[in-house]
């Protein structure tokens, strides 16, 4: 009698399928078109990488690694959240030595943001999803793996924001490409 040959052990379970998704502002052409202007410019002083023109974006709260079939819950809670369109100036240029990135950023964090930020946070938190609780430093990064500039210009970019998104990342043959995977309006705010 042949012997059987040894057999793969089978999977008793199907492979769990995860995205790795975030919350973020994500910027019109102009807003985009101006940052990426910017991270041109700054990338010739101090290298590095420049940020994909499309993926420019501000982290509200980032998730990290969820399994798809949760993604409607996602939703759901963020769906459920109460938030006010608002302005912002984004007039600040920076550096992390830590991470070596050059960001750009509000230089005071407005109301309207610090409220999306926490009750996004709160519903997640309710409805069990875990999220990154760094204390939160809104920032655009421009150039990743950057030296520190000798010397960072002025910055003057003003952003109407009347929707936040929830975005995955996905890799490409370039690396990370940001998708939005949807978007919710907020309600006008006051003037
Ligand atoms: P960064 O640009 O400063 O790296 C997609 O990765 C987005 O989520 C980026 O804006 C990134 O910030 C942010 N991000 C990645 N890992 C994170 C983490 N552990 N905590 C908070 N934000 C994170």
């Amino acid at each position: 009698m042949a012997r059987a040959g040894r057999q793969p052990a089978r999977r008793l379970t199907a492979p769990r399928r995860a995205a790795r998704v975030f919350f973020a502002l994500w910027p019109d052409d102009s807003v985009r078109d101006a940052l990426y202007r910017n991270a041109q410019m700054l990338h010739r002083g101090c290298g590095g990488r420049v940020m994909r023109r499309e993926n420019v974006h501000l982290t509200l709260v980032f998730i990290g690694d969820v399994a798809v079939e949760r993604l409607d819950e996602l939703r759901s809670a963020a769906g459920a959240i109460a938030g006010h369109s608002f302005e912002f100036v984004l007039d600040q240029l920076g550096y992390w030595r830590h991470n070596r990135i050059v960001w750009a950023a509000p230089q005071s964090v407005p109301g309207p943001l610090r409220e999306i930020v926490g009750a996004l946070e709160s519903g997640l938190k309710q409805a069990g999803f875990e999220f990154d609780r760094r204390p939160y430093a809104p920032h655009l990064t421009l150039l990743r793996n950057a030296r520190e500039p000798r010397v960072l210009p002025g910055l003057d970019v003003p952003w109407p924001v009347s929707d936040f998104a929830l975005v995955q990342s996905v890799r490409d043959d370039r690396g990370s490409r940001y998708e939005v995977v949807a978007s919710w309006p907020l309600a006008p705010g006051a003037r």
